[in-house]
């Protein structure tokens, strides 16, 4: 059969190219065309449905002081998303409203018109792929996003340590109670062998995913674009923490002994975005 094929068809292949050569040039340009016109008609319907989506804003329950809260804000300012900040004080977390958004009764959570989802960090993802257009959040390319999400784990597992001096430093002042000190210098031990973590890496690396920074070498132009465009869904989620122990005198000390990881929180925190974020501090 093979043998057949390989005498007769090219042959055949001469007659249909001489024969219908012409209508074979049309056809092949009416089907360009057509695929022209089907990606045109998704890109406007995409656009259409993004403006639609725009013009709807997310809303966001929870307040702008909270830590969580915050993963949350800071994603959406950074994909440039409009939203509308609905506060929840602390003593409506229990109530019937907040509790059929969370029934864990915490904060943020989030409703995209018909859609709500709660958890900072799932909410901090959902943003990150559907809204961020410049596609710099979050980007789809499998080693780049295993490698963010290698630091939201290592932030959600190992840099919990920040929460916990938190909760015993901070929190537990705010609502009139006594902080346990050893169990905050116990987790402040445990902190500062992450940091080592951190620094080692970021002292190869601008932000948390950003080699390409350190790798570009000379290049200035390719280094001032890659600057612009990569804050990137890692570096956001160690920020609420962060910000939070640098109140406390010891611990703000602490993170600038590691001058590679303070060189990155001056970065990452002085974007506007950031300050924006950071100015309004309701509880
Ligand atoms: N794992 C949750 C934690 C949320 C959380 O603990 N939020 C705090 C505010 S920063 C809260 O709601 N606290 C009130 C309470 O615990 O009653 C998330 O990532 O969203």
């Amino acid at each position: 059969m093979e043998f057949v094929s390989q005498r007769r068809f090219p042959f055949l292949d001469f007659l249909i190219i001489t024969y219908f050569g012409i209508e074979a040039f049309y056809q092949k340009y009416l089907l360009l065309s057509k695929r022209m016109v089907t990606i045109i008609i998704i890109k406007s319907t995409s656009l259409l449905h993004l403006s639609y989506k725009m013009s709807h804003p997310i809303k966001l329950f929870g307040l702008r002081g909270s830590v969580f809260t915050r993963y949350a804000l800071m994603t959406l300012e950074e994909a440039g998303v409009p939203y509308d900040m609905q506060l929840v004080p602390i003593d409506q977390l229990k109530s019937p409203e907040h509790l059929a958004r969370h029934p864990f009764s915490k904060m943020p959570a989030l409703q995209d018109r018909d859609f709500q989802l709660y958890e900072s960090r799932a909410i901090s993802r959902y943003i990150a792929s559907q809204y961020d257009v410049k596609g710099t959040l979050y980007p789809n390319e499998p080693r780049q996003r295993a490698l963010i999400e290698q630091w939201i784990s290592v932030e959600q597992s190992y840099f919990r340590a920040a929460q916990e001096i938190a909760v015993e430093l901070i929190f537990s002042k705010l609502f009139g109670k006594q902080g346990d000190e050893e169990k905050a210098r116990q987790a402040t031990e445990r902190l500062k062998s992450v940091l080592e973590v951190l620094d080692q890496h970021l002292s190869t690396s601008t932000y948390f995913v950003g080699n390409q920074l350190t790798l570009a070498g000379n290049n200035e132009l390719y280094i001032a674009l890659c600057i612009m465009i990569l804050i990137l869904h890692s570096d956001i989620v160690f920020m609420p923490f962060t910000n939070l122990l640098y109140s406390l005198p010891d611990h703000a000390k602490l993170f600038n002994s590691f001058k590679h990881f303070e060189r990155w929180w001056r970065l990452v925190s002085e974007r506007p975005t950031w300050r924006n974020i950071s100015s309004q501090s309701e509880f």
